[in-house]
């Protein structure tokens, strides 16, 4: 099944939407095998956006994704990469359709409140800079049928 990295960036954290973006995505039916809730170090950061080293932003950005606590995440489902990233909205959140997360919630594309892998080989490589392979965790919703 396809996995991809989501993480609530430090002003959905500060602004208190973390419950909100993590039920979206339970409720569309996509499911949590991973998540934590730390600080990026500026290696990470810089690991992270490595694609973008040198561009005129990359410094802003690097200081925003470093202010504050993240939830970093992997979740699970069919084709979640795309279907992810089209819940998430546009990156610039001014041209993100009403319904998205950044369409509903932001205004910057600075300050966009989420990232999602942009294909299944970036999903891979940003899980491995947030996840050991033992820390995402494999199970079987059918099989919980006290909660179905
Ligand atoms: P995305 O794939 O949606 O994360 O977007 P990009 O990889 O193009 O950009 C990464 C982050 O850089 C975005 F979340 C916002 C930020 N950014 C800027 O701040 N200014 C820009 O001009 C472009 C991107």
């Amino acid at each position: 099944m396809e996995r991809t990295y989501l993480m609530i960036k430090p002003d959905g954290v500060q602004r208190g939407l973390i419950g909100e973006i993590i039920s979206r995505f339970e409720k569309k039916g996509f499911q949590l095998v991973g998540m934590k809730f730390l600080r990026l170090t500026k290696e990470m950061a810089e690991k992270h956006y490595a694609e973008h080293v040198g561009k005129p932003f990359f410094p802003g950005l690097v200081e925003y994704i470093i202010s504050g606590p993240v939830v970093a995440m992997c979740w699970e489902g069919k084709d979640v990469v795309s279907v992810s990233r089209e819940m998430m909205g546009a990156t610039n959140p001014a041209k993100a359709a009403p319904g998205t997360i950044r369409g509903a919630y932001a205004v910057d594309i600075g300050r966009n409140i989420i990232h999602g892998s942009d294909s299944p080989a970036s999903a891979e490589r940003e899980l491995s800079i947030y996840f050991n392979a033992g820390e995402l965790v494999e199970w079987d919703r059918s099989l919980q049928a006290w909660i179905a």
